[in-house]
């Protein structure tokens, strides 16, 4: 499939008076890894971001001294929203430049206060991480439920774009998970109080014992906490994803083939598995050095004779102002096939080790929009890769 078949995919679509969603001829929707090469994507947009009053599941995400932890709610600057498009477009741009169909979510307003019947928060959060919000299984994409309050409508900003999709591959298959509460009760809500008092030994042997701040009131995962190896399915139990969603997850795959395994580390704020542990080329894996793996998972990889490197430093000592996400988004990349990964342009000890590990680098400047959702896999969600799905743990 040529990509003169739908021209101008980032460009604003045209509809017919009568509603009836765009069709792009040609269009297809299949993924089954992350290292594929990349055909159509979608990147995150940083419009109207907010800073949403913080709830007991993004409490955790926040560090202990950030102002974002206070009373810092609001509409993030329009100045940082500019910087963070500009990197988003860029990049974008870069992958377009490539081949690659790019299409970007819709502006959702999300000053509005969200209330529902079980919760109310100052505001919504943005469109920035699509990663968090969809995940491509096959060819069918699932809307993830989610367990901050602020992105329980996220979603919206995904369905006119998942609408064409359907209607654009006669074998595509839309989805939304089981939509959680979100109430008082979903939550420990005791968790957050504590951490403010916890030193960082006595918040890892909270994780440790897997003690969240989601209970397993409702079905509850992040797609990021998600990674997927063809037939293989890794699943990373932490704050963000609960062992219900886990059982949902596994309900709903396995049937159709898949087998899903639960991973945990040693990670006191495990939150996404997309800094932690990254699948870079069938047979090689990039491990967060900081974040083992809890014993014995190490097995089914090695047994397989895949290779597991650590991740070397990232460049900088802390992530930039208002930001949710560690250091460890140097590792964050998005990888366009089994040669070639896109690093965002600061991480010069990274790209060497990409380099070393026989990849071609693509730098990316991103770092401005990683306050607005994460790093280049955060920011991106696959639509369709090549390949199929391989069986890599026989
Ligand atoms: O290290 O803060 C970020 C992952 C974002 N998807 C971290 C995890």
């Amino acid at each position: 499939v040529s990509n003169d078949l739908y021209p101008n995919a980032s460009a604003p679509l045209e509809r017919k008076d009568s509603g009836v969603p765009y069709v792009r001829p040609g269009l297809h929707v299949e993924s089954y890894n992350d290292f594929d090469p990349l055909r159509h994507v979608i990147v995150g947009i940083a419009d109207n971001q907010h800073i949403p009053e913080a709830c007991p599941a993004s409490n955790e995400k926040i560090p202990a001294d950030s102002p974002m932890r206070g009373g810092k709610a609001g509409r993030r600057t329009q100045e940082s929203i500019d910087r963070a498009n500009e990197c988003l477009n860029g990049f974008a741009k870069q992958l377009e430049d490539r081949g690659i169909i790019v299409d970007r979510p819709g502006a959702v307003d999300w000053h509005e206060r969200i209330t529902t019947p079980d919760f109310t928060i100052s505001s919504g959060f943005g469109v920035m991480p699509p990663r968090d919000c969809l995940l491509t299984m096959g060819k069918s994409i699932l809307m993830a439920p989610m367990s901050f309050r602020s992105r329980y409508f996220e979603y919206l900003a995904y369905v006119d774009l998942l609408r064409e999709y359907f209607e654009s591959d006669p074998e595509c298959l839309i989805e939304q998970a089981p939509r959680p509460r979100l109430s008082d009760d979903s939550f420990r809500m005791d968790y957050v109080a504590a951490y403010e008092h916890l030193s960082d030994a006595e918040t890892m042997a909270r994780s440790l014992r897997k003690e969240y701040s989601t209970k397993e009131t409702d079905i509850l995962f992040d797609a990021a906490d998600i990674m997927r190896l063809g037939k293989d399915i890794f699943v990373q139990h932490g704050l963000t994803t609960n062992l219900a969603g886990i059982r949902w997850i596994k309900r709903r795959y396995e049937p159709q083939g898949y087998r899903v395994h639960t991973l945990s580390f040693e990670d006191n704020h495990p939150i996404h598995i997309d800094a932690t542990f990254c699948p870079l080329r069938p047979g090689l894996m990039l491990l967060n050095p900081n974040r083992p793996l809890f014993k014995g998972q190490r097995e089914i990889f090695e047994k397989n004779d895949w290779q597991i490197v650590e991740a070397v430093n990232p460049a900088w000592d802390n992530p930039p102002p208002l930001c949710y996400s560690s250091t460890w988004l140097s590792m964050n990349t998005l990888i366009l096939d089994h040669k070639t990964v896109c690093v965002e342009a600061s991480e010069k000890a990274q790209q060497e080790q990409f380099d070393k590990l026989g990849f071609e680098v693509v730098p990316v400047d991103l770092r401005d929009a990683y306050a607005f959702g994460g790093g280049l896999h955060c920011a991106t969600a696959d639509v369709w890769r090549e390949g199929t799905c391989e069986d890599y743990f026989p």
